[in-house]
């Protein structure tokens, strides 16, 4: 199990938290997720299937592009 935490700027309310929320938990894989509209972080805990290249892929799929690591 592997925790990865994502620099989302585009996130800017409690739609986009759901929403994010929602989506990525539905991936194979994925066992934790959750978003902040206030530090525009996305913390997810996943294993594989699931990896940091098919998070990335997916996040700006659904149009919330991944900036870089966040602290
Ligand atoms: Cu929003």
């Amino acid at each position: 199990m592997a925790t990865v935490k994502f620099a989302v700027p585009n996130i800017s309310c409690g739609h986009c938290v759901k929403t994010i929320q929602t989506e990525v938990a539905e991936l194979a894989g994925v066992q934790t997720v959750s978003a902040d509209a206030a530090t525009k972080v996305v913390e997810i805990t996943f294993e594989l299937p699931a990896d940091e290249e098919r998070l990335r892929t997916f996040l700006a799929e659904i149009n919330y592009p991944v900036a870089g690591f966040a602290l």
